[in-house]
């Protein structure tokens, strides 16, 4: 009896901007003026409160954090296309998404400062604090997206997105095998950065790519260039539509890379090679984005000048509300683990103040 072949499984790769910001008018989406311009203020608003947040890191004035410069188009693109009833679940290298999303960039430096106030976005719904413990937020995306099918919410789908040290995590496999067997509405993003901390892509799996990881669990999977803001867009957008339309999730792989250090508590130089990055520095996302919108006339230096002191201005605002004094409440994390009040947690809160109270007398004494 002869084997024959039983499965056939391909992974495709989308770039819709290459690396001079030359368009494929076939793949070029369809977006307005106003929304390119979104898109790339959403990066650049993302490259410069980074490049902030590092200043003040090193001044003492921010805890660790992790920056995401390089990978916004990765983190953007995609936001463009989610809607107000849609949920984002994020990890803790998408600050353009967190900002894209409206939420204040203060209550992120409240994260990275330590506070748990930064846990709480105000006026924006449907998102999901920052995922510190790595792929965490997974099978969070797939029962959100379980939750919204069994309630019957039709026109609103998850978004998820980890990097790539992620996928060697339980938490990963599960999350995604729940997902495509629920047929829950949930697009996974991974963005493949190349480096989990130290460790290299090929230290962290032999697979060819980590998109035919979804093809396991029976996902359309696809492989994008992720410092190619229009086609992350593309990808994300035509993804979000199918899991709104009922048809499950979908597997996205962002080839991109953090030119930045993993945490500002590690030196990269002591683990790869400086020619790597600038191979990578001439693939900046808002470089080819910024060419693609002068290409169609929306964009010249003056605009550019305008946006970055109007951007500056904005930062500048958020850093002086962080830096503002707000009244301590230890207990915080009482109200918000659970949202609803619960008479255990009430237990433990009146516990942890007495114990708080008693510490207080002691350093007094
Ligand atoms: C469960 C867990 N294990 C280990 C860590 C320490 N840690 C933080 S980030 C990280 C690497 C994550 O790499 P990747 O998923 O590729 O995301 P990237 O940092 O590159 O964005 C590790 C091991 C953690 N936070 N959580
Ligand atoms: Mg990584």
């Amino acid at each position: 009896m002869p084997i024959r072949d039983k499965h056939e499984f391909k992974v495709s790769f989308l770039q819709v901007l290459d690396e001079d910001g030359r368009v494929d008018k076939q793949l070029e989406p369809d977006l307005s003026r106003d929304q390119l311009l979104e898109l790339y203020r959403g990066m650049v608003l993302a490259r410069e409160a980074d490049q902030r947040m590092l200043r003040l890191q090193r001044q003492g004035r921010l805890g660790t954090f992790s920056p995401s410069t390089g990978q916004e188009a990765a983190a953007c693109g995609p936001l463009l296309a989610l809607g107000k009833a849609d949920w984002l679940v994020p990890a803790f290298r998408e600050l353009g998404a967190l900002l894209m999303r409206g939420v204040p960039f203060n209550r992120v430096l409240r994260f990275w400062g330590g506070w748990e106030e930064g846990n709480v976005f105000p006026g924006v719904d449907r998102t999901l604090p920052i995922a510190v413990i790595v792929g965490s937020q997974i099978p969070h995306a797939a029962g959100l997206g379980y939750a919204v099918r069994h309630r019957g919410e039709k026109d609103t789908a998850v978004l998820t997105f980890f990097g790539d040290g992620a996928t060697s995590e339980g938490d990963f496999h599960e999350g995604m095998n729940f997902a495509a067997v629920w047929k829950a509405p949930v697009v996974f993003i991974c963005q493949n950065n190349q480096w989990a901390i130290s460790t290299p892509l090929n230290k962290q799996t032999v697979s060819e790519s980590i998109a035919q990881k979804g093809l396991a669990y029976g996902m359309p999977v696809l492989q994008v260039d992720g410092n190619d803001a229009l086609a992350m867009y593309r990808a994300a957008k035509e993804a979000l539509d199918r899991a709104r339309a009922g048809d499950g999730p979908t597997f996205i792989e962002a080839i991109t890379y953090r030119l930045m250090m993993h945490t500002t508590a590690d030196d990269p130089s002591k683990y790869r090679a400086e020619g790597e990055v600038d191979q990578w520095e001439r693939r900046d996302p808002l470089v080819r984005f910024r060419k693609y919108l002068g290409s169609k006339r929306l964009w010249n230096a003056q605009k550019e000048e305008q946006l970055r002191v109007e951007v500056k201005q904005y930062i500048d605002d958020q850093v002086k509300e962080y830096e503002t004094p707000i009244d301590v409440k230890p207990d915080i994390i009482f109200d918000l683990v659970r949202g609803i009040a619960h008479e255990l947690i009430e237990e433990q809160r009146a516990e942890f103040l007495h114990r708080l109270n008693d510490e207080n007398e002691d350093a007094d004494a």
